[in-house]
């Protein structure tokens, strides 16, 4: 059932210096049974953060390196700590969603080489942070939403204050880089909602160049 809802063609919004919006940008049909499939071979799973919590959002990923939290800190891994092996190969719609995006916006050339895939229940929510363990942080994130809506949060490059409330809905891709690279975001507990193909769920993908 098509969602009634998702806007009829994409729109471009700069929110703020370094920070693009791409409305309706991503077609979840497409991109959902990918998702299936890759975290068939890579399960969700609750990270363990550097100070022991158990981190409410499940994650997975895919493409050569996978974002890792593990009691003894964060890193971008080529194998999948549960099983051993590579993380699942990054699709090509995947990877030339993400580059189409971060041109659209305005940031040239972006080849990610890590896809964190992240799925939230309702309640779910994911703490201000920074996206910090990237080598070089000129490639801008390219952030993919999924299913049900959420409230992104976008602060400063310093740790406080009030956010930008930036509501994302299926299909939005948010892009942010620059001078907006290293800003604190999260997102804000998913209030109980359905969408016709996740259910009461929600699932982002975000791409990042780490090595
Ligand atoms: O789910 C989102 O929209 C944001 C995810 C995020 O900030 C992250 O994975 O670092």
């Amino acid at each position: 059932m098509p969602d009634l809802f998702a806007p009829l063609r994409p729109e471009m919004e700069s929110i703020r210096d370094g920070v693009v919006l791409l409305a309706g940008f991503a077609d979840s049909g497409t991109l959902l049974p990918y998702i299936r499939t890759l975290t068939t071979e890579a399960p969700f799973r609750h990270m363990v953060t550097p100070g022991g919590r158990q981190m409410r959002v499940a994650m997975s990923n895919c493409g050569p390196l996978g974002w890792v939290s593990e009691p003894t800190g964060y890193r971008y891994a080529p194998t999948d700590p549960l099983s051993g092996k590579p993380w699942p190969a990054m699709p090509a719609v995947f990877r030339d969603l993400a580059a189409r995006a971060a041109a659209c916006a305005g940031f040239g050339i972006f080849e990610p080489d890590a896809c964190l895939i992240n799925r939230y229940e309702t309640g779910t929510s994911l703490s201000p942070h920074q996206d910090m363990d990237e080598a070089d942080k000129n490639w801008p994130i390219v952030s993919v939403s999924i299913g049900v809506s959420a409230m992104f949060q976008l602060y400063g490059n310093i740790r406080g204050g009030t956010p930008l409330n930036i509501p994302l809905h299926d299909g939005d891709i948010l892009v942010f880089g620059g001078p907006a690279r290293l800003a604190f975001h999260g997102v804000r507990k998913l209030a109980p909602a359905q969408h016709a193909l996740t259910g009461s769920r929600r699932f982002n993908l975000t791409f990042r160049r780490a090595r």
